[in-house]
């Protein structure tokens, strides 16, 4: 497992990690009674069978009532972490607009404006790798958005990944707790080049960001006057498209 880096990942990591722990307990005492069965209570003569057990009421009660048990562990543990994985306070500190596009993903900064009102964007393609820019030790919002098909926008350090869908525009909120570059990439298969669909999050101070998002917002080749919805490439094939019936 990658260094987990939000407050939210380490819930899920615990449960990941008391999960195993747990199913390996259950292993070790299926495979002893598997194994050793057999062994214990094997026909030592020709003389002898052993002894015969059919209808033991306790055992019968014990495999039935303990797994129920265990199920009931493993869902009510689940459903605690769920709810605090998908946990979504109304006043988020930053909210960065995802959109995952074929093939790859541009990242709205909604709560920054450009000169004139204008939207502060970032967007890559497979060649040219996007990076999202988020502060650390805030609470972060992921509007997820897309045009096309089915996306996944997950980063393994912050052990959080969420469906990208079409028409159905899905959120999640991670604090992250140490800076650091961290990689992410689609976990949909979603097309040709769905492996290149690689993007990297940087987490840095808040005064950092602030320089970031400024620096930004000065470069007309991150400023629009819309949110960029569907990637940059993408709409300048439009745009070329538009030119050439001009
Ligand atoms: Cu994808």
């Amino acid at each position: 497992m990658p260094e987990i880096v939000t407050v939210q990942g380490e819930h899920i990591l615990q449960l990941w990690q008391g999960a195993w722990i747990a199913a390996l307990v259950t292993g070790v005492i299926t495979w002893a009674l598997i194994i050793g069965v057999p062994i214990w209570f094997r026909r030592r003569s020709d003389d002898e069978v052993p002894v015969q057990t059919r209808y033991n009421l306790p055992i019968e009660i014990f495999y039935t009532i303990f797994p129920v048990i265990m199920v009931i562990a493993f869902f009510s543990h689940t459903v605690r972490v769920q709810n605090v994985a998908l946990e979504m306070v109304d006043d988020p500190d930053v909210v960065v607009e995802v959109v995952g596009q074929k093939w790859s993903w541009t990242f709205n900064y909604p709560d920054t404006e450009a000169a004139g009102g204008k939207n502060v964007f970032v967007s890559g393609t497979g060649e040219d790798i996007p990076q999202l820019v988020i502060p650390v030790d805030k609470t972060i919002e992921f509007d997820l958005y897309s045009p096309d098909v089915i996306h996944n926008f997950g980063i393994p350090a912050f052990a959080m990944r969420m469906d990208v869908v079409p028409g159905n525009d899905n959120a999640y909120q991670v604090t992250p707790t140490e800076t650091g570059v961290f990689d992410g990439k689609c976990y949909e298969l979603c097309g040709a080049y769905h492996s290149r669909m690689l993007f990297t999050v940087k987490v840095v101070t808040e005064a950092e960001y602030e320089a970031y998002l400024e620096k930004l917002a000065a470069d007309p080749d991150h400023v629009s006057d819309e949110p960029v919805k569907g990637g940059v490439y993408s709409e300048n094939l439009i745009n070329h498209d538009e030119e050439g019936h001009e």
